[in-house]
């Protein structure tokens, strides 16, 4: 993987790697199809690499979320399942796992992030409220929305260069979030704080900003509820990045971060390195009461929210597993291999590289695109004709519009996203997709653009079609 410095010794070069700790038991199969077949299957798929069949690519960095490579010691704990409708065993050893590591003291299981999203949006917003947030994730703006309430940016504006580098990209802008408490007395039911922050290009939250952020909630009397789906690679970043934390172990950190929050929504197909489930947790009793009334109406019991009882103890002992720090050095140390890589071939990303993805700038790819023929959905399809490597648009398909004026939001970051999976992919891997995108950015032959030939109504980017310009 990645290595220390060249060192001299007397006439010899040294060099120190560091490998993942693990090693591979079982393996599955890919392979790449000709250029030919991944234009049918491209033009099949209407330019959306959602719409792609998992066959038809080579090197899946759609997403890390349900993509994780289990341990052993997680498919042991699948042998263990307890399928009992009501008080499975492995309910109480996730509830147990979260208290630890997450420090809210009710856990209410979901079936993945957008469940406890929805559960928590229909419990806590009015029509009428404003849910601030460090930048808005789709699914979450979307529960938001949906319960009645507008979302509103409180994050840095620099989040929004993708230039700039700063230690901590995610940080909430306090005079913004003071702004939006002071001007909306009794109508801010939360504030949202993701860590880390998925649109931003996986851009970590400090623990000064986090103390700040509860501090001046606190004053307000409004409760934070962190999106903690990726918060062990921002406990890491905080390890790695900020004044005292260096000496710190990341399972301590994570637990010092959430201490600063009053609950959580959590898609546990993240960082708890499992293929399904979520929860909500909380410290207050109430909402905790109304969250088991609805969480039986929309994903089962309060004991299982969805989940069978074998994927409780995989995300159990995933809980375990993500918060080791040699397991989160790896993971975030394979994502700045590939960030290595392609900075050092001049390639537009956005930097600092973050926690699970790195980010294309698809605006430096095609500076003569206007944004309205989607620059960042026309890079992920030439990508994938180039070498079968999918990828994600993160621009303004997935920003989707206005649900009162009906326009397009216009992101200003446009950007492709290579997301990758935990403990999936190896070195090689890394090598062939950043010498596609290379090949992709140095193609003399620029495409004109893609026009929207379906659009869905909500979520579009998950289904909608297009055609090249
Ligand atoms: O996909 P879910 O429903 O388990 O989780 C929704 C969700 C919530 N918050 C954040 C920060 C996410 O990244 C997230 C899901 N992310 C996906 C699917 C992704 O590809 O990034």
């Amino acid at each position: 993987m990645s290595h220390e410095p060249i060192q001299t010794v007397g006439q010899q070069y040294r060099r120190r790697s560091w490998a993942e700790p693990y090693k591979i038991k079982m393996v599955e199969p890919i392979r790449m199809m000709s250029r030919p077949e991944r234009e049918a299957a491209m033009r099949e798929a209407g330019y959306n690499t959602f719409l792609l069949k998992s066959e038809e690519v080579y090197i899946d960095l759609l997403t890390d979320s349900g993509t994780s490579a289990m341990s052993d010691w997680q498919w042991a704990g699948m042998m263990l399942g307890d399928e009992a409708y009501a008080g499975s065993k492995n309910f109480y050893n996730l509830e147990a796992a979260v208290r630890k590591h997450y420090t809210h003291r009710h856990v209410i299981p979901t079936h993945q992030g957008r469940g406890a999203e929805h559960l928590l949006s229909q419990i806590m917003i009015k029509p009428g409220d404003v849910v601030p947030g460090n930048m808005y994730f789709t699914t979450t703006r979307f529960h938001q929305e949906h319960a009645g309430a507008s979302f509103v940016d409180v994050i840095i504006d620099e989040a929004h260069d993708p230039a700039v580098i700063l230690p901590f990209k995610g940080n909430v802008d306090l005079a913004k979030l003071e702004r939006v408490l002071t001007e909306n007395p009794g109508k801010v039911p939360y504030v949202c704080l993701a860590a880390t922050v998925n649109m931003a290009g996986g851009q970590p939250v400090s623990m000064a900003n986090a103390r700040a952020v509860k501090e001046l909630c606190s004053r307000h009397h409004v409760p934070v509820m962190c999106d903690a789906t990726r918060a062990v690679e921002n406990a890491y970043f905080i390890q790695q990045r900020e004044d005292g934390y260096k000496d710190k172990p990341v399972d301590e950190i994570l637990r010092e971060f959430c201490s600063l929050t009053d609950g959580a929504t959590m898609s546990g197909k993240k960082d708890p390195l499992v293929n399904i489930g979520g929860w909500l947790s909380v410290n207050d009793d109430k909402i905790a009461e109304q969250a088991r009334n609805l969480v039986v109406v929309y994903e089962g019991l309060h004991t299982y929210g969805g989940m069978a009882g074998r994927d409780m103890e995989a995300m159990a002992r995933g809980i375990e597993e993500a918060v080791q720090d040699d397991h989160i050095r790896a993971r975030i140390g394979q994502v700045e291999y590939l960030g290595e890589l392609l900075q050092d071939w001049g390639i537009p990303i956005v930097l600092p590289v973050g926690g699970h993805a790195i980010y294309l700038d698809a605006r430096r790819f095609y500076p003569e695109m206007p944004q309205t023929s989607f620059p960042a959905q026309t890079l992920a399809a030439e990508l994938y004709l180039d070498s079968g490597v999918r990828a994600m648009e993160r621009g303004i398909v997935s920003a989707g519009r206005n649900q009162k004026t009906g326009d397009h939001y216009y992101p200003k970051l446009e950007m492709v996203r290579l997301t990758l999976p935990r403990r999936v992919y190896t070195q090689a891997h890394m090598d062939v997709v950043a010498e596609s995108v290379q090949a992709v950015y140095q193609n003399p032959n620029k495409p004109a653009g893609m026009k929207m030939v379906y659009e869905p109504e909500a979520l579009r980017f998950f289904q909608a079609r297009f055609e090249p310009l």
